[in-house]
């Protein structure tokens, strides 16, 4: 018997890649183990007799013969198949297995004969890539499921994992009949009575975890069970707050911790921070399941867990220019024109004795111009007081400061003393080499 198996809580990359992998191994059936996510479980009550599955404990492991692995590969994810990898290693002749995932790895990973592992946004884009190789043919609800991978797994092709790989994928499947309309409907399913009570306990209990630079929210909560919408609730609650990384704790009644974590900065590898804790994932996004300890003690291993694997952020020394040009308050404006066309910036900071009075911009000096003000000096148009950032503040602070006072420049001083310059273009560098 050939079966196809995915992790617990199959989302929809785990199960769109189960149902193009068995058009790839013909006759193959489909074994979850711990059941679906919830907006999953909601598309198949629509869909579950075009795309059958069965639970793993109803299939007779014994007669499996090929074993095909995807969206996963860590031995500890895939207990519902333990019979069948303890057999692989017994007696390797009896079962073949084939991988496919697209997740860092992990000390746990399986061995396979045959692996393809490739860092997509998607392990389904993986799998399209097969299809279209071998000139496979697919239906519109095929090419529709597909495409629920894809787009669920790099965020609708927003998330930083996602690569072109995944986008020429999506439009192979948009021309193979995918309906673009339904996406929504499945991906996103509104929160039901439970979730949204759950989503506003977790801002309500939310505290920061003192880290240099990031910002990282923890909620914990003791519950009495599990809600199927964890992992959904803790999406919905990380778009809506200012953090770079959230993780929610739930501590059940049977002792049994649930840790789900989300990030949107390279400071914080979720996958790292919750492998620490027997978990993992993917940068962004990850979870792990804590079997001992009060939800204190869990949450101060999270905090040391995170102390460990978070790399320092971005500081202001790291992105800002220097050294830098400065103009003095009785220079003349035309002067000024001619000397910030002349280095290509697009402002100054205006120093005297030695001390930052002020900030002066081509703008200003356009201004002036147009008034019939370009006789005057720097110190008649200049602006002060002038905002600054210390040379090791993160760079989210700076941020915060030209988001919140709408400037373009922000001088860094060390002391009193300049000692560079932050400039939008700095940060916009930054933002797109990274
Ligand atoms: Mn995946």
């Amino acid at each position: 018997m050939k079966l196809i198996t995915t992790h617990e809580t199959a989302d929809f990359d785990a199960l769109a890649s189960c149902v193009a992998l068995q058009k790839l191994h013909l006759g193959a059936e489909i074994g979850v183990g711990g059941g679906f996510a919830p907006n999953v479980h909601q598309y198949l009550t629509l869909h579950g007799n075009r795309f059958l599955t069965q639970r793993c404990q109803d299939v007779t492991l014994s007669d499996v013969d090929l074993l095909v692995v995807t969206d996963v590969r860590r031995r500890s994810r895939l207990r519902h198949v333990e019979q069948v990898l303890e057999r692989a290693i017994r007696k390797p002749s009896s079962v073949r297995i084939v991988v496919w995932d697209h997740h860092p790895s992990a000390p746990d990973d399986l061995i396979s004969d045959e692996e393809h592992v490739q860092p997509v946004g998607a392990v389904t884009t993986l799998v399209v890539e097969e299809l279209v190789a071998r000139g496979a043919d697919i239906d519109r609800e095929e090419a529709t499921l597909f495409s629920l991978g894809i787009h669920e797994d790099t965020g609708s092709l927003a998330y930083s994992r996602t690569n072109s790989r995944d986008a020429k994928a999506l439009a192979w499947l948009l021309g193979h009949g995918a309906r673009p309309g339904l996406l929504q409907r499945f991906l996103r399913p509104p929160l039901d009575a439970i979730e949204r009570s759950l989503l506003i306990s977790i801002l309500d209990r939310m505290e920061e975890v003192p880290t240099f630079g990031t910002r990282i929210g923890v909620s914990a909560h003791e519950i009495d069970e599990a809600p199927a919408g964890l992992a959904r609730v803790t999406t919905e609650a990380f778009r809506m707050v200012p953090h770079d990384a959230l993780f929610c704790v739930y501590r059940l009644r049977n002792g049994k911790t649930h840790i789900i974590g989300r990030s949107q900065s390279d400071a914080v590898m979720i996958g790292d921070v919750l492998g620490e804790l027997g978990g993992g994932g993917h940068p962004g996004a990850g979870s792990a399941i804590v079997r001992e300890g009060s939800l204190a003690d869990v949450v101060s291993r999270l905090h040391s867990a995170i102390e460990k694997t978070c790399r320092r952020p971005e500081i202001v020394r790291d992105l800002m220019s220097s050294p830098v040009r400065t103009v003095t308050p009785k220079m003349p404006l035309r002067e000024l024109a001619h000397s910030l066309h002349e280095w290509g910036h697009a402002g100054a900071p205006v120093i005297e004795a030695g001390k930052l009075v002020g900030m002066v911009s081509r703008r200003d000096v356009e201004r002036a111009k147009r008034d019939g003000r370009d006789s005057l000096t720097v110190a008649s148009c200049m602006a002060h007081p002038v905002h600054t950032v210390g040379p090791d503040s993160p760079l989210s602070d700076a941020l915060e400061q030209m988001k919140a006072h709408n400037i373009g420049r922000l001088p860094v001083l060390d002391g009193t003393r300049i000692v560079g310059i932050l400039s939008r273009d700095d940060v916009l560098d930054y933002l797109y080499e990274g």
